[in-house]
Formats: structure tokens, C-alpha cells, sequence
């Protein structure tokens, strides 16, 4: 059964998909819209087409899952130009989200209607690829250059109401869509259907008027595009939708497009786009295992944690009750809060009327039996144990029955928390990372004793509140914070041997991190963890704390900060780094940059292979989701996982064991890496 059928409504044609659950443009639904286009054709007495679909959204791209097979004709580009071609009048009525090759269906209709709640967008770049089926060239036409640019290089959707704003739709529809595209359909039947790319280019001529406009772009990104294909890609072959006609043009789009498709970046961020989703995934749950309600969630602790995690559930509308020791810390922890709000209305994100309704959804209080009807409790309080399970045991006598216990602890033993409450099945960590209002990363720590459906309502709740959840186990640093162990164990170790904070830095930023391990202590403070006793020097890391040089928020880390917060390399730090190297009796010799990616990055992916060697991840690809989301790895490296992949696992342990000798007994290959090494097995295909 075709997900296409037709049906007629007057003399106009309504062609409907149905293939949830979101209308991906896959073979059979390219066959059917062909045939449709070719009965509207046949048939005299239809005047007009209608293009539709069914369930949650118009056609939101092609179908991911394709990609990589033997192709079926029609290719989506045959099918968008069979559109186009049509000798009557197609409307496309669009709802949801009409994504990709769902925009390139629209663009090649001769008119689009949407309602306003429908959001436009070519996401293709995050799938590290470009528009392939003629949105590159029509898109340009029918939203203007610039927009066209910005939607193509970010990926980002834009409103219905900001396409029919540009041009790229034609009217609004406040009710029913079917009833008022056919309405709309009947008004342009008796106009004979320009395509776009035949006409209408007078929107290419504010970039022909301004050559500079693309050179400008570039360079106004170039922060936002490093490391990256496919942005490139997008400008260029929307600079060839400008310089040439339609039918070449599209040429240069359909080459750009197969490098692209053929490259290991675009391999690497289709296959994130599956692990995102699949991380959401638990597996070996009781079948049907229901979440609990979450209705009103209590915070303990105001401070930067406390303040961000609850933004979270008050964006989502879910009211919160925080709770501090003194007044005067949740004073400054809500004025926090609602200095973040104002911020984000200040960039025009929110309005301030949502900025009140989230605050008034915010409960400050003093006392902990202000949490007795919360459904889910969060702790962010000092990182220590003993503080933990204190604030624990206290909870377990004050909160209702049935409510969820969790710890934001960032390393420590969620089971030995639990275990201060006489409720261990309700007690799980909720991992946040900093800033918790804006990363979406999520690690949920699964007790030992944490009950199915716990785990089920944490990870629903994620997606509630737009996070990305991943199921860790319980062991010191879960999935991501584990990894970092043994990247700074090696990059300290590396600066006594004669490597420079700034080199190591450098790989890593090559390499596509935001930042290096240095930067990013000097970025979060290097007093985190600090046993804070000037007199206790044991390593640089305690020298540098011990005379004020905290990071950034001191102006001084590893690196000296201008008033603008811009790194130097510190004469000081060298001179404390030499040091340390003359008390240790080591003399620094050079270092190449193979071997800092060695020892810091091939070590991660060993930590990473013992991690799901233990069962403390699910699977291999929910790591890479770790890491893409909650340290910036590069998505077009896919992950530490599928980067050990590309590299071939077998040349990582050849590395590793390269290096055994330097990394000594803070070093153990894992076994399971070994294996998969050596039977040429890979981790993520
Ligand atoms: N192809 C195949 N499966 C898809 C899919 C797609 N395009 N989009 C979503 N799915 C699956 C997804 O894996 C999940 O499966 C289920 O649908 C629900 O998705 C030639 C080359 C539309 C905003 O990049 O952005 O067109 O986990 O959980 O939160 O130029 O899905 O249930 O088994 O994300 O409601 C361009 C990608 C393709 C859009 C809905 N299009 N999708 O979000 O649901 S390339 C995209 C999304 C292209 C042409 C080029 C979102 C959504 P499962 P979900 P959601």
C-alpha cells in the first residue's frame, strides 16, 4: 500500500502522504508523489494540485536511513523537478516541520501555505551535507540570499511566520489546512504555474549587487565553521545559484553534495543523529514500565548548579521550590535566575512576560520541609559525601512517598548515597553539566537499587525539559568525567616532560575541542577539588592554586587573562613548571604532537573501552553522545568511539602500547579494546 493516495475535492487534487512518523521521503513515498503528479496531469478535470500530509508534520527530509544503500529511483532531485514541471498549479500545505528534502518538495510547489505553528529548515548541514535536491538553487530564490545562507550553514529552522515574512511562503493559515489550501488552490487555478527557478530571481540580486556578501558571511562565521565540510558546501553552492542558470547550477549542487555524502564527516554526524536518539533507549527494562508524574520538583541548593537546574524545569513550565541555608545565598541564587531571564529576553529570545511566569513558578525557601510534596527532589550541594548523605537522610524523612531522590554529584558513589535513605529504589544521580541551564547533556546514574520506573520518569524528563539523556553506572566520573581522568593524569604528566600548557591546548583545539584541558580548568577553576591548603604543594596544579591563580575568575590559571578575559602564556606558570621539573630531577625534551594526541586522546578511547567493558554505558555510541554534548568534541569526528573507528582500533593500541612505557602504572590496556583490535572488530559499525 502506497503511503501516497489521492483524492479529489472539486477540481483540485489532493495528494496526501501518510508514512509516520514523519513523512521521510522514502522510495515508495518519491514513487507515489511522481504517479500523483502524473494522474493530476492526465486528468482534465483537475485544475489544481495539493500537496499534504498526515500525522505530525509535512515531509521532514529524506529518509536518513537510505543513505549509504543502492539508490531507487526516483531520486528525490527527479522527483522535486516532476513537481515543478507540472502544467497545473501545486500547492504545498505545510505543517510541523518541513525539513530538508520536505522544504525542496515546497520549494519546487509553485506556491506554499502553512499554518503558523510550522517551522521551515534545511538541517541537512548537521548531517554534514547540503540541500540535494535543488534547495540550494530554489531556496535562494524564494527567501533571498542572506536568509538562505543563514538557514543553510546553521541548519536552524526558521517560523512560519518569518518565511511568509521573507517570501518563502505565501499565506498563513489560521484553521483548517486542507480547507484553506484547497480554498488557496482554486484562487491560482487559472494562473499557469511559474517555477521558481525560471523566474523570480529578482531576490538574487541584492548578492549580485553585493558581491561581498559571501566573502562577509565567511568570515562572520568562520568561528562557527571550523573543522567543518559541509558549511562551505552550502555557500558555495548557493554562490552558484547566483552566478548560474537553474540547470547548472543545480550541477554544481548535486557535486557538492556526493563529495559531501561520500566524505567521513557526513558519515559521522548521520550516524550521531541515530545515536541521540538511541541513547533515549533502556535497554533490558520491564516491558510497559510506566513513568511517574512530575508535577513539582524541589532544589536543593542555590548556588550556580542549584540556579541552573532549576531554570530547566521552570522553562518547562514545571514549578520548583529551592532551598539554601541563608537568605541572603537564595536571594543571590534567585536574582541569578532571573538575571539569566532577562538576558535571554534581552536577546530577544524569551519576552518578559515569560521571564514572570517562570519566576512565578519559583518557590525560594529556608527549609527543607518546604520539599514534603515535591515528585522529585534534586540535590546540587557541596561535592563532599558526608554532606550528601546528611542531606539525604533528611530527605528521606521529609519527602512523600513515591517521590524521586536524585544527586548532582558529579563523581561520587550514587549507591552509597542511596544507601543513607531507607528508599534506594526512588534515589539516582542526575548529572548536569555546567552551565546546567544551557548544556543538554544529561548523565542519569543508575543506583543499583534505582527502580525501572525511576529510570523511565528520568529519562522522559529529559526530553521535557530538552535535555539529552544518557544512562551512566555507577563508578568514580560515570561515562564523561571518568574519560577526563586519564586526559589530565597524561597532560600534567606531559607538562613536567617538557610539553607547554599552550601546545597541549593547541593539539586539542586543532584537533576540533573548543578548548584544551588547560583552558578548560582555567575556564571551570582550578580550585575545584582543591584540598585548599596553600602549604600542601604537591603538584602544579596546588602550586598555582596556593598563590591565588584559580583560572579565569582570578584573572590567572595556567594562563594570564586580560580584562577581557584573553589568554596569555604566563611566565610564572613556566617558571613554576620548571620547578616542579628540576625538584623532580627531569630534564624537558621535546614533544611532537602525535604523542599528546597519544597519550591524551587514545587514552580516553582506552577509559572509554573499559567503561563499556563494565557495563557503566549501554552502548558504545551513547559515549559519543557524552562527549559531543557534554565536552564539545566535534561532531564531525562523530565521537571518541567512532573516531577510534576511523583511526582503526588497531592503530590506537599500536599508540598505547607506543606510549606504555612514558604512561606507566597509571596505564592499563583495556582488554576488551585489545580484542576488538585485534579481530579487526569496530565499536560503532
Ligand atoms: N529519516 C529517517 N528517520 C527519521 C528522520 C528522517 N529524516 N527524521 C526523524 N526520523 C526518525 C527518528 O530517527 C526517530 O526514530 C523518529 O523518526 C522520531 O524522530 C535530499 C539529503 C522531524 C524535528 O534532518 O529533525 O532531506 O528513534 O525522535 O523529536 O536535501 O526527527 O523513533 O526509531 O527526532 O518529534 C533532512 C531530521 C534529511 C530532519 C521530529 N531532515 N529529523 O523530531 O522526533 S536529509 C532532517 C528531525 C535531506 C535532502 C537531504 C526530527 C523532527 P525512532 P525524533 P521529534
Amino acid at each position: 500500500m502506497s503511503p501516497i493516495s489521492t483524492r479529489r475535492h472539486g477540481d483540485v487534487l489532493i495528494v496526501l502522504s501518510n508514512n509516520p512518523p514523519v513523512n521521510a521521503l522514502g522510495h515508495a513515498v518519491r514513487e507515489g508523489l511522481v504517479a500523483a503528479i502524473e494522474q493530476a496531469e492526465a486528468d482534465d478535470a483537475v485544475k489544481a494540485v495539493v500537496i499534504l500530509c498526515q500525522g505530525s508534520t509535512f515531509f521532514a527530509g529524506a529518509d536518513i536511513t537510505e543513505f549509504g544503500k543502492p539508490m531507487q529511483l526516483p531520486m528525490l532531485p527527479q522527483v522535486v523537478d516532476r513537481i515543478e514541471a507540472c502544467t497545473k498549479p501545486v500547492v504545498a500545505a505545510i505543517h510541523g516541520t518541513a525539513f530538508g528534502g520536505g522544504l525542496e518538495v515546497a520549494l519546487a510547489s509553485h506556491y506554499r501555505v502553512a499554518v503558523p505553528s510550522a517551522k521551515l529548515g534545511v538541517p541537512e548541514v548537521k548531517l554534514g551535507l547540503l540541500p540535494g535536491a535543488g534547495g540550494t538553487q530554489r531556496l535562494p530564490r524564494a527567501a533571498g540570499v542572506r536568509k538562505a545562507l543563514e538557514m543553510a550553514t546553521s541548519g536552524s529552522p526558521i517560523s512560519a511566520k518569518e518565511a511568509y515574512a521573507c517570501g518563502l511562503v505565501d499565506r498563513l493559515i489560521e484553521g483548517d489546512l486542507e480547507q484553506h489550501a484547497v480554498a488557496y488552490a482554486e484562487e491560482v487555478r487559472d494562473v499557469r504555474p511559474i517555477p521558481i527557478t525560471s523566474a523570480r530571481d529578482d531576490k538574487l540580486e541584492e548578492a549580485r549587487a553585493n558581491p561581498a556578501l559571501f566573502d562577509d558571511f565567511r568570515k562572520e562565521q568562520a568561528r562557527k565553521f571550523r573543522g567543518f565540510d559541509a558549511p562551505e558546501a552550502n555557500v558555495k553552492a548557493i554562490e552558484a545559484a547566483i552566478a548560474k542558470p537553474y540547470a547548472e547550477g543545480v550541477q554544481d549542487e548535486r557535486r557538492l553534495f556526493m563529495e559531501l555524502m561520500s566524505g567521513t564527516q557526513a558519515k559521522a554526524q548521520q550516524y550521531f543523529f541515530f545515536a541521540e536518539r538511541k541513547a533515549s533507549k533502556i535497554e533490558g527494562l520491564p516491558e510497559g514500565t510506566q513513568p511517574r508524574a512530575i508535577n513539582k520538583v524541589g532544589v536543593i541548593g542555590a548556588g550556580t548548579m542549584g540556579g541552573g537546574i532549576s531554570m530547566n524545569f521552570l522553562s518547562a513550565g514545571i514549578p520548583v521550590t529551592i532551598v539554601e541555608q541563608q537568605q541572603d545565598a537564595l536571594d543571590r541564587g534567585t536574582g541569578i535566575i532571573r538575571k539569566n531571564y532577562q538576558a535571554t529576553a534581552a536577546k530577544g529570545r524569551m519576552t518578559e512576560a515569560q521571564v514572570d511566569q517562570a519566576m512565578a513558578l519559583l518557590t525560594p525557601s529556608l527549609s527543607l520541609d518546604d520539599l514534603a510534596d515535591c515528585d522529585l527532589i534534586i540535590e546540587a550541594v557541596f561535592e563532599n559525601m558526608d554532606v550528601k548523605k546528611e542531606v539525604f537522610g533528611k530527605l528521606d524523612a521529609i519527602a512523600k512517598p513515591g517521590a524521586i531522590l536524585a544527586s548532582n554529584t558529579s563523581y561520587l558513589n550514587v549507591d552509597e548515597i542511596a544507601a543513607a535513605t531507607s528508599r534506594p529504589q526512588d534515589v539516582l544521580g542526575l548529572h548536569f553539566f555546567s552551565p546546567a541551564n544551557i548544556m543538554k547533556l544529561l548523565e542519569v546514574v543508575r543506583g543499583a537499587k534505582t527502580a525501572p520506573d525511576v529510570l523511565v520518569t528520568a529519562m522522559q524528563l529529559a526530553k521535557r525539559i530538552r535535555k539529552v539523556a544518557v544512562v551512566a553506572g555507577v563508578c568514580f566520573g560515570f561515562i564523561g568525567n571518568r574519560m577526563l581522568i586519564p586526559r589530565q593524569t597524561e597532560a600534567n604528566k606531559l607538562l613536567l616532560e617538557g610539553a607547554t600548557p599552550e601546545q597541549i591546548d593547541r593539539v586539542h583545539v586543532e584537533f576540533g575541542m573548543p578548548m584544551g584541558p588547560f583552558q578548560m580548568a582555567d575556564l571551570a577553576g582550578i580550585d575545584i577539588g582543591w584540598h585548599r591548603d596553600p602549604t600542601r604543594v604537591e603538584t602544579i596544579r596546588d602550586a598555582l592554586c596556593a598563590i591565588d591563580r584559580w583560572g579565569q575568575k582570578k584573572g590567572a590559571g595556567f594562563y594570564d587573562y586580560d580584562d577581557k578575559r584573553r589568554p596569555s602564556p604566563s611566565p610564572k606558570v613556566q617558571e613554576i613548571i620548571d620547578d616542579f621539573r628540576s625538584q623532580a630531577g627531569i630534564t624537558p625534551r621535546d614533544i611532537d604532537d602525535q604523542e599528546i594526541v597519544e597519550r591524551t586522546l587514545y587514552s580516553m578511547v582506552n577509559e572509554a573501552a573499559k567503561i563499556l567493558d563494565e557495563g557503566m554505558a549501554q552502548r558504545a555510541s551513547d559515549i559519543d553522545v557524552v562527549w559531543i554534548y557534554g565536552y564539545g568534541w566535534p561532531v564531525y569526528r562523530g565521537g571518541p568511539m567512532f573516531w577510534a573507528d576511523t583511526e582503526g582500533l588497531d592503530t590506537i593500541v599500536e599508540g598505547l602500547q607506543r606510549q606504555q612505557e612514558r604512561m606507566g602504572d597509571d596505564f592499563t590496556l583495556s582488554p576488551l579494546l585489545a580484542r576488538k583490535a585485534e579481530a579487526g572488530e569496530k565499536f560503532t559499525r
